[in-house]
């Protein structure tokens, strides 16, 4: 099946925030920010920024009826600065005029005089001076000292990666109105409608029941939109409640990237020791979490980097320690694969480094270490249909490795200035919240009289066709033709305290609710047939769109007529399913459990070319061997393979955020802040979709999609840096991501500029 979205996406119909059409006596926002990355307010003054025209309101901090805090994990995070500023960008006023220009021209007239204060924006210098969001979290299993004593060869050293811009085609945004009675509706850009009402409503001190949340489909969100769509949606609300006007607030790219909070940054120690047959025996990693200026989601990020820590291989002896730095930085926040990458990308880094002073390709020690059935992670699971060597196997016969080698060690001695890398990739992503409560969903189904469905979830759609999935799980269930139905948007009076749309798990839990609902619904009109026809009990009963069969017999009876008569007898045709995972738990007092319902497995082979001249690459070709389960929707899952993948891609190789030491965000917009195009993106995809077991915890065994894929793009790290030492087999080129085409110069002429 196609995505629904696919035919209005292409035609432009498609509804985003900014094409609601607005009503009569909507206000536009603009928000005034920090000029600098931290300091003390001294005076605010609006009197000229007042009297510019069509500015109607100019609110702040002391404005705010309920509570200035927007804070989930921790409650550290004003709505609007108070007294201080934390971060280059953080919000201090909100403008509001009778057109957009007007609320941003008169924000350049507000009068704002700081007293700086000193600027961390280093997650090891915060560590250094007690700056942490949290106390420290450490996973382990074994013991490492006394393994690490019995080693055969232990290797030391670091490994930095980089934060990474969301970049959702569409920025922050929302549109807040009084309904009436003190009553409120916002429709706004979120992966978490819950979030914005719960928010919402502590700020302008009312009930949660006085707001409705709309979200119709998102431009992207990426874990951007999971806690940081709260606070545009939350300044709307308060807009609309201190004027009584309908409020919009949509930011512009540049404001977004300046203010919102992005992938955090990490600075990471590791250890690691082999016994002679090269089993990795020990592992020890240090994480220092930049976390920017709040808590934001830090904590629960942390926590799924200790998670992944070890990717896909056992390590019978493991200690990690995560902590989380406070810094002058927009508070960092979730993005696809919420730490996990950062983690994986400090093990891959280590097997390198030993590689290297081994003398071997990485892939030897990878392969050599990978998961297998029975195995435990430092936090207690064990593996249940591990596919780790499965897809590796898979990988290596179906790509022909060997082959692949030998062309690449042709095509390195052939040419001077042009190099080809090779590095093999494989994943392993836990799926559910890392937080338990997390993992429940609800789903209301309406069969409509006519027999047409409308079916409501928590789940927001936003570009990763999990409507469409929603869709499939209805219509499979009920046995009709999906055209009958309809997914309606994510509303907060339909689906109650929902689960944002994250963690890879949107589907699943979403699914497993619809799928309940539907169920019901059937038997409940099985019984009305039975009942009806006055058949004896368990007699079968097998409704389909144009035909009832009962006991392998058609009756006078389709989809609609059933359904009507179901009506007429006075029967419900709604149902409310709610669903929680089972099996899962997790202890953080001894950092042991089940967290995850299930893993995700798969391998990447990634081959580069580097211009050795001018620093420049190309990747040549990507090559997946993924668990699948069974896919419920190839077009859709292979969308997602895709697009995390090169979002993988361009988070180690291209994108470099840049701040300068006073804490201000020099890469701030697309000129400066590179993302994969059509240019850049691999020559060649190749996904083979492997049949695996699945799970029963996935939606009809249908594997969880969303994050895994991203950590293939580390596999480009290791590849270009492969490249790079085919040309220059001293280089030791610093675990430093993304290695971005100066890198790659400075790594291959490190001596340049040095010379007289
Ligand atoms: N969000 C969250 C997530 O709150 N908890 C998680 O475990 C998670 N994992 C991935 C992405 N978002
Ligand atoms: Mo996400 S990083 O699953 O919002």
């Amino acid at each position: 099946m196609r995505n629904i979205d696919a035919f209005n996406h292409v035609r432009g119909e498609s509804v985003y925030l900014d094409d609601i059409p607005v009503r009569q006596g909507t206000l536009y926002a603009w928000v005034f920010s920090s000029p600098v990355a931290h300091g003390k307010i001294l005076n605010l003054d609006f009197s000229e920024a007042q009297n510019m025209p069509g500015v109607v309101k100019i609110f702040t901090a002391n404005d705010v009826p309920g509570q200035n805090q927007i804070g989930g994990i921790i409650a550290d995070e004003p709505l609007l600065a108070d007294g201080e500023v934390h971060f280059w960008g953080q919000p201090i006023a909100v403008v509001l005029a009778e057109t957009e220009l007007q609320a941003q021209l008169a924000s350049h007239k507000i009068q704002i005089e700081i007293e700086k204060l000193p600027v961390i924006t280093d997650p090891r210098e915060a560590h250094k001076v007690g700056k942490l969001i949290m106390p420290p979290r450490t996973f382990a299993l074994g013991n490492t000292e006394t393994a690490f004593a019995a080693c055969e060869h232990v290797f030391e050293g670091m490994a930095e990666s980089g934060g990474q811009e969301h970049l959702y085609i569409e920025t922050q945004g929302a549109y807040a109105f009084i309904k009436e009675n003190g009553s409120f509706y916002v429709a706004t850009s979120t992966q978490g409608p819950t979030a914005v009402q719960r928010h919402g409503a502590a700020v302008l001190g009312i009930g949660m029941s006085r707001i409705e949340v709309d979200v119709m489909r998102l431009g992207g969100g990426f874990g951007g939109k999971e806690d940081q769509a709260t606070p545009w949606a939350v300044m709307a609300l308060l807009g609309a409640a201190l004027t009584k006007r309908p409020v919009k607030l949509s930011l512009h790219r540049l404001e977004d990237m300046r203010m919102t909070g992005k992938r955090h940054p990490y600075s990471s120690d590791f250890k690691i020791g082999f016994d002679k047959d090269l089993k990795i025996q020990a592992y020890e990693v240090t994480f220092y979490q930049n976390a920017g200026a709040a808590a934001d989601l830090s904590p629960a990020v942390l926590e799924r980097t200790l998670f992944h820590c070890t990717n896909s291989y056992f390590i019978p002896n493991v200690k990690a320690t995560a902590f989380s730095c406070k810094t002058n930085l927009p508070p960092n926040t979730a993005f696809r694969g919420f730490g996990g990458p950062q983690g994986m990308f400090v093990i891959e880094a280590a097997l390198a480094h030993a590689a290297e002073k081994l003398g071997m390709e990485a892939s030897v020690l990878q392969e050599m270490n990978l998961l297998k059935e029975g195995d435990e992670f430092p936090y207690g699971q064990i593996t249940e249909n591990c596919e780790a060597q499965n897809c590796w196997q898979t990988a290596f016969g179906k790509y022909d490795l060997p082959k692949l080698r030998d062309e690449i060690t042709i095509f390195n001695s052939q040419n001077k200035f042009l190099k080809k890398g090779m590095a093999l990739m494989p994943i392993c992503f836990g799926i559910s919240f890392t937080k338990t409560a997390m993992n429940q969903s609800r789903a209301l189904v309406h069969i409509y009289q006519d027999g047409s469905v409308g079916v409501s979830t928590g789940a927001v759609e936003m570009g990763q066709g999990v409507n469409t999935k929603m869709l499939q799980v209805a219509a499979r269930v009920l046995g009709i033709d999906p055209k009958r139905i309809r997914i309606e948007t994510t509303n907060t009076t339909r689906v109650a305290n929902t689960s944002p749309s994250a963690a890879s798990a949107t589907a699943d839990l979403n699914g497993k609710a619809v799928q309940m609902a539907c169920e019901t619904l059937k038997e409940r009109l099985k019984t009305h047939i039975a009942i009806q026809l006055n058949l004896p009990e368990n007699t079968p009963i097998e409704i389909q769109e144009e035909q009832v069969w009962v006991n392998g017999k058609t009756v006078d009876l389709s989809w609609e007529k059933l359904v009507f008569s179901a009506f007429w007898s006075r029967i419900s045709l709604s149902e409310n399913a709610h669903y929680a995972t089972p099996e899962i738990h997790f202890n953080p007092e001894i950092e042991k459990g089940h967290p995850f319902a299930y893993h995700v497995y798969g391998t990447a082979i990634i081959t580069t070319t580097v211009d050795c001249l001018r620093g420049t690459y190309e990747i040549d070709s990507v090559k997946i061997a993924h668990d699948f389960g069974s896919s419920l929707n190839t077009n859709v899952d292979l969308g997602q393979i895709e697009g995390g993948l090169v979002q993988g891609i361009g988070w180690m190789t291209l994108e470099e955020l840049l701040y300068n030491q006073e804490g201000r965000l020099l890469s701030n917009a697309l000129s400066t802040y590179k993302v994969p195009d059509i240019y850049s993106v691999p020559k060649e995809i190749e996904v083979h979709f492997m049949d695996t077991k699945g799970s029963k915890l996935a939606i009809f065994g249908s594997k969880a999609v969303g994050e895994p894929p991203l950590m293939y793009g580390i596999g480009a790290y290791f590849a270009l840096r492969n490249a790079i030492k085919a040309f220059r087999p001293a280089a030791e080129p610093k675990f430093s991501a993304p290695m971005t085409p100066e890198k790659v110069l400075l790594t291959l002429y490190p001596d340049f500029g040095s010379q007289p």
